[in-house]
């Protein structure tokens, strides 16, 4: 258990962040340099994460879904992304697709689609972003034509986490007016006519994972794909599942700063300079005092927000934004101070810290930039 004592959780608690953190360290961590080297997508793993429970964390447990809470998903994620950041996100947006088709989706939905999502033999994207809609996602024009008892889907989603390696496409796409009332979700399986990926992106970090396009050219599927019957409400199930994407976010920030706060101290512990082990300079001790802090803060603010979403309270998507905003902000800068603390070695590779700077990075821009975050708190407060 990374950045946990056994006071900090009750025993049910304590067994569910365990089995998240023996996993980690067993099946991720030794291979995380490795995968973020070769760019691998390591599937299999997450199959394997998904048969402990991990692949339908918070649906209901009519169709293997785990029942489990929030707070326990953001503790999951924790431990994953200590072991590697990358690898936790996608598994993390899997999660959020699987929630929207268990919560919004029809029984038949979800009778067809958890268990599938729950064990991983299909693995979910989320689609929302566009070329020419990311920050500003009601302006998307990706359309779905009504056609008898078929939509026709044409429209191109950008920067796609899974994007030509997933099984199952949760996509948003206009069928009515323009805005977010004009907006629906549809589940497309790979392999439709017409749906087709760009290259995978050359990124700064999230090597593990693809990103790529996704193509619509008349893809026609069944009006049966569309989640929740009804039309116009995929604005609101896009906007629901990405409240608790943005937990989960935060979720692996933290558990990327812890790991690279332990490097750390553990490098200086043992770093001689002038005389000294580097943890005897105070201006260093106080470098760690300070992280020390901010991680046990970060961790503390994810825990209520969490909490809040669980039990459906008023303030539950401010708490989520502000959540998203500090967390993901805070850490990025602890693993950044980590790899100073680590000198010219923390630039290499083989150290491990530079990947997390990278892996980071990313959450401060995507499930809504840190400033689209600061729109939602902004706009909260100003409805006040
Ligand atoms: P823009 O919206 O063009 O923003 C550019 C800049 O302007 C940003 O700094 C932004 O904060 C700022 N800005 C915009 N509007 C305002 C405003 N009103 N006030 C202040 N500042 C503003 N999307 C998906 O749907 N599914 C995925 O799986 C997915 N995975 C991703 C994986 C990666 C690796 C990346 C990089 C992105 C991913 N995204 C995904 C897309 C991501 O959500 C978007 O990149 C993000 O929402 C920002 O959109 P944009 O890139 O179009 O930037
Ligand atoms: N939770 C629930 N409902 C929400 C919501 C949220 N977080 N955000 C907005 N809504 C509702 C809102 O209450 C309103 O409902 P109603 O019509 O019933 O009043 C409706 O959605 C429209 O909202 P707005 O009027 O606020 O819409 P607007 O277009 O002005 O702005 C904004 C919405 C900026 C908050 C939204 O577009 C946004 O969050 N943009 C960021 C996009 C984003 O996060 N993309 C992430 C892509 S996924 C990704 O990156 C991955 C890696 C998977």
């Amino acid at each position: 258990m990374h950045g946990y004592t056994d006071a900090d959780l009750d025993p049910d608690d304590r067994e569910i962040v365990s089995a998240a953190a023996d996993f980690a360290d067993r099946k991720l961590a030794p291979y995380a340099l490795e995968w973020d080297a070769a760019a691998h997508f390591p599937v299999d793993e997450l199959r394997q994460a998904a048969q402990l429970g991990m692949g339908a964390i918070y649906c209901d447990t009519e169709h293997d879904g785990s029942g489990l809470r929030r707070l326990d998903g953001v503790r999951i994620f924790e431990q994953l992304a200590y072991a590697d950041p990358a690898v936790a996100a996608f598994l993390s947006i899997h999660n959020m697709c699987a929630w929207m088709v268990d919560a919004y989706g029809t029984q038949s939905q979800r009778a067809q689609w958890i268990p599938r999502l729950s064990s991983m033999e299909s693995v979910a994207s989320y689609c929302l972003t566009e070329p020419g809609a990311g920050s500003d996602a009601a302006a998307l024009t990706t359309r779905a034509r009504r056609d008898g008892d078929e939509y026709v889907l044409d429209g191109v989603k950008q920067f796609i986490s899974g994007g030509g390696v997933s099984d199952l496409y949760v996509v948003m796409a206009r069928t009515g007016e323009p805005g977010p009332k004009g907006i629906s979700t549809f589940l497309v399986e790979a392999g439709t006519p017409g749906l087709g990926f760009g290259p995978s992106e050359h990124k700064m970090g999230w090597h593990a994972q693809p990103t790529a396009q996704v193509i619509f050219e008349g893809v026609r599927v069944p009006a049966s794909s569309l989640l929740g019957e009804q039309e116009g409400r995929g604005f609101g199930i896009a906007m629901n599942g990405l409240n608790g994407g943005r937990l989960n976010i935060a979720a692996c920030s933290l558990g990327g700063a812890q790991a690279a706060y332990d490097k750390a101290a553990d490098y200086v512990a043992d770093r001689k300079a002038f005389g000294q082990a580097l943890i005897d300079e105070p201006t260093i001790r106080f470098t760690l005092a300070e992280m020390a802090t901010d991680l046990a803060a970060a961790r503390l603010m994810l825990a209520r927000a969490a909490t809040a979403l669980d039990a459906g309270e008023p303030d539950k998507v401010e708490r989520c934004a502000m959540a998203k905003l500090h967390v993901t902000q805070t850490c990025h800068r602890i693993a950044d101070q980590a790899l100073q603390l680590h000198g010219g070695y923390g630039y290499l590779h083989e150290y491990g810290v530079e990947k997390i700077v990278r892996d980071l990075r990313v959450h401060r821009i995507l499930e809504g930039t840190n400033e689209i975050m600061k729109v939602v708190i902004g706009r909260a407060i100003a409805d006040r």
